[in-house]
């Protein structure tokens, strides 16, 4: 029973869609379900996946929200913790053996990071993004014209697909995250859709206010915030490109680096930026681009190469705009200055493969 990958076609097509989950799902009660979410978890897929297991429980189903990688960024802790979210961490695929089908929110691909038991079908997929493969499941939605996954859920409860209610506050951490979501990958509806809008109107009348707008403060940690200080002062500008080593992050805060590229991003005559520092015995980066014709993990291919294995340094899925390279002996030098400076220059001697002039600018400096 493979669904063929039908693009949204107004109101008509999301009803269709909506009853044929009902249908998939209601099949699927001999075992429990997982949602797996892949990559560090972000609002959209926190949200998505609260919206599918509310639609399990309606259903009668019991469904498990479940992550491989960490929660990163302060923001999306506090929307874990203010929301009372309810995720499972793992990290081995044995982990999953108990549950008899995988619903995937927010992806296409179940995440690599772990080997998924035999004994688990893939169930549900509903994303927006492009993938390389359309995935066989018996229901897949993949949309490319809405800004986030969460924008179709709100469109399944529209259509009457377990619909929100007002009474009591139940629905309101659902509503509350996956509002939040669609503000976070539209960043902040700046890239909206009409049928974001839309899903962002239905859901808004059911959030917590309160809890969304001390979110969408988006407090950062205290390292992080440090980590901005020390980019600041090491930032070095080249016509609209940007670098700036942050030295030494721990590994708890290690999204103090994207942290800090955001932030110098949005200095208003560049548009592309590289932050990288220490983190345990790797270099960790980030770049940020805001122009479109800037592939991120095509610029990081190019000027970090690929390991001895022919992996590159950075770009996977689960973290676009990521990059580690492994320190080796490197990491037992007990001189900090020293090592440091080590890094400084070998990341400007790559960069510098991409970014002509890098090295001359620093070194007239
Ligand atoms: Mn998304």
């Amino acid at each position: 029973m493979n669904d063929a990958h039908i693009v949204s076609n107004g109101k008509h097509a999301a009803v269709v869609k909506a009853q044929r989950l009902e249908q998939v799902l209601s099949q699927a009660t001999d075992k429990p379900h997982v949602i797996l979410l892949g990559g560090h978890p972000d609002p959209d897929a926190i949200g998505s996946a609260l919206a599918h297991r509310r639609i399990c429980e309606r259903l009668g189903i019991s469904a498990t929200i479940a992550h491989v990688l960490p929660l990163s960024r302060g923001e999306n802790r506090a929307l874990v913790k203010l929301l009372g979210v309810p995720m499972q961490q793992i990290d081995r695929g044995e982990d999953l053996s108990e549950y008899g089908y995988l619903s995937l929110v927010d992806a296409s691909h179940p995440e690599n990071q772990v080997q998924l038991p035999q004994g688990i079908e893939l169930l549900t997929v509903v994303d927006h993004h492009r993938p390389k493969q359309l995935p066989k499941a018996p229901f897949v939605d993949v949309r490319y014209d809405v800004g986030a996954t969460a924008t179709i859920y709100a469109e399944y409860f529209e259509q009457g697909l377990a619909p929100l209610s007002a009474e009591g506050s139940e629905d309101s951490p659902v509503a509350t995250a996956m509002f939040f979501g669609i503000q976070t990958d539209t960043d902040d509806f700046a890239n909206a859709t009409p049928t974001d809008f839309r899903a962002a109107a239905y859901l808004k009348s059911f959030c917590d206010s309160d809890i969304l707008s001390r979110i969408g403060r988006r407090s950062i940690s205290a390292e992080a915030m440090d980590a901005v200080g020390a980019a600041l002062a090491d930032l070095e500008v080249l016509r609209d490109f940007a670098i700036a080593g942050v030295g030494r992050v721990s590994a708890v805060n290690r999204d103090a680096i994207p942290t800090a590229a955001d932030f110098v991003l949005r200095r208003e005559d560049i548009d592309t930026v590289l932050v990288y520092g220490i983190v345990d015995d790797r270099i960790d980066g980030s770049l940020r681009t805001s122009r479109a014709s800037v592939d991120p993990a095509l610029f990081m291919q190019n000027a970090f190469g690929t390991d001895s294995e022919g992996r590159p340094y950075g770009g996977g899925r689960a973290d676009m705009g990521g990059f580690q390279i492994p320190l080796g002996l490197l990491a037992e030098c007990d001189d900090e200055e020293s090592l440091w400076k080590l890094v400084k220059e070998l990341v400007t001697k790559r960069v510098a493969r991409v970014v002509p002039d890098l090295e001359k600018k620093i070194a007239k400096d």
